[in-house]
């Protein structure tokens, strides 16, 4: 399907969708299991993909043409990635959510040639979650995922096994992965290069689902288990459906929650995923909405405060949902309790980081400046395009933390700027503890990888930084919209 307001920045043409197409559910890899070791291979390869009838549009993807195959492994288990790189340029996939050694993390300082293969090999140390991986290449994380190079990685675990929860992948389990692309009239991809699309981020005209333009779920049982995944570069999803019905949270990005949480309402900031129960029972299609976010108090002026206020009243559709037809009488039930959560207390923390998040120089407010006509004057404030974190783009050569394995930290995220930031830790799972001195969101109640810092927002966050250390290869925290993270907004850490 087509937003319903044309592309957010108003430049791009498109063409009519096709009416609804089958979800397409990306193939599941097991692996092979060879003596103790589970082994996937991966190729980053390019390739031709039809969105559209009649049109092949020229895409990246993982063993296939856009996106990549879903890996399913399990807690304690030992695995052996090989990826190897078939494109034309650097590349490398980082496992986002995974708790792995540092130099099987998959980023700027394990890039692969092209025409070279990179082994990530570690061992499963982390309860059932829905993760995924993507390109994390240095300045290219942007365009690699965009053209396709992202796919998701369920964890299974002894607890998952017993819940009763949908579990059949691909029939009453979904994959759910949600981005949005800019199409032209001929069905080619673009990525756009002009400035403002990477101050605030790559947002398209076009809904993907797995890669499925304008996509029809046909469910099967009365319960949907829809792990989604906010795998878009920058755009922001307030996801609800569009009966007006409740659905039931049951794990945040890093693993299940203690209970099901109701809620009409997700929000989704790139990089976080959700798994929800959906009741399918009936007959009566409907589908899975964004809804426009109320009009926020935003104290600068100017286009930039202007264009994100525009998208945040963008309404359209992201998959429709054809219920199964079971009877509405029949039974819908969900465990009561799902995971059990050590809740980390403040006091198991021994140091306290500040991360500030800065667009622009000096003042680092990112805002245009003054309410007058629109010209490209009023990207002045923005100060062409800086992106850094306390005062410093991401420098291969410089570690902003050196945590010693076994500790814990608090580390507060304070937003110095009028947009929304997705904020990734790399292989940690925190919890959040605060949002300016309120309690986390129903909704975050878990394990979490990343996090929705708002506009002049402050998160503060818990994590212990386990072992094994690496005193030489560092991991990454970054903003999660991925030219903010190109442009410089990451950091590197190191546990020794
Ligand atoms: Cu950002």
């Amino acid at each position: 399907m087509i937003v319903a307001a044309p592309n957010a920045l108003g430049a791009l043409a498109y063409i009519d969708p096709p009416l609804g197409q089958k979800l397409k559910i990306p193939p599941l890899l097991d692996g092979e299991v060879n003596g103790v070791e589970r082994n996937f291979s991966l190729t980053l390869q390019q390739g031709l993909t039809r969105f559209y009838h009649d049109v092949d549009t020229a895409t990246w993807g993982i063993n296939g043409s856009y996106l990549g195959p879903t890996l399913r492994m399990r807690d304690g288990e030992r695995v052996r990635i090989q990826v190897s790189n078939n494109l034309n340029e650097n590349s490398v996939l980082h496992w986002h959510g995974m708790n792995v050694p540092a130099k099987a993390d998959g980023g700027p300082h394990q890039h692969i040639m092209p025409g070279g293969t990179w082994t990530a090999a570690f061992q499963v140390r982390q309860p059932a979650a829905s993760c995924w991986y993507h390109s994390h290449a240095m300045h290219l994380s942007g365009p690699q995922v965009y053209k396709g190079l992202a796919g998701m990685l369920i964890v299974n675990d002894d607890t998952s096994d017993q819940l009763d929860l949908p579990s059949e992948y691909g029939v009453d389990d979904i994959p759910v992965i949600i981005q949005d692309r800019i199409f032209d009239r001929e069905g080619n991809m673009v990525y756009p290069h002009r400035m403002e699309d990477h101050m605030i981020g790559v947002r398209g005209n076009t809904i993907l689902v797995n890669g499925t333009l304008n996509p029809l779920f046909h469910a099967r049982s009365g319960r949907t288990r829809l792990r989604l995944l906010n795998g878009a570069n920058a755009r922001n999803f307030t996801l609800a459906l569009s009966n007006g019905q409740t659905f039931w949270q049951i794990a945040t990005d890093c693993g299940l929650m203690e209970e099901p949480v109701e809620l009409t309402q997700l929000v989704l900031t790139p990089g976080e995923r959700a798994e929800i129960i959906v009741d399918t029972r009936g007959t009566e299609p409907f589908k899975l909405i964004n809804v426009p976010v109320p009009a926020s108090n935003v104290p600068y002026y100017g286009l930039f405060t202007e264009l994100l206020m525009e998208m945040d009243r963008q309404a359209f559709d992201i998959l429709t949902l054809e219920p199964s037809g079971l009877s509405l009488s029949d039974q819908f039930s969900l465990p009561r309790q799902l995971a059990h959560i050590d809740w980390i207390p403040e006091s198991a923390a021994t140091t306290t980081r500040l991360m500030l998040l800065q667009m622009g120089e000096g003042q680092g407010n990112g805002g245009g400046q003054g309410g007058g006509p629109r010209s490209r004057r009023e990207f002045g404030g923005w100060g062409g395009g800086s992106h850094k974190i306390n005062g410093r783009k991401m420098d291969m050569n410089f570690i902003e933390a050196t945590i010693i394995a076994g500790t814990t930290e608090i580390w507060e995220i304070s937003n110095e700027t009028p947009m929304i930031h997705p904020f990734h830790i790399h292989k940690v799972h925190f919890q959040i503890l605060e949002r300016k001195g309120m309690p986390p969101l129903a909704s975050e109640r878990g394990f979490k990888d990343t996090v929705n810092v708002p506009p002049h927002g402050r998160v503060k966050v818990i994590a212990k930084f386990t072992g094994p250390g690496d005193p030489m290869i560092p991991y990454m925290f970054h903003c999660h919209i991925l030219e903010h993270e190109d442009h410089g907004m990451m950091g590197q850490f190191m546990i020794v």
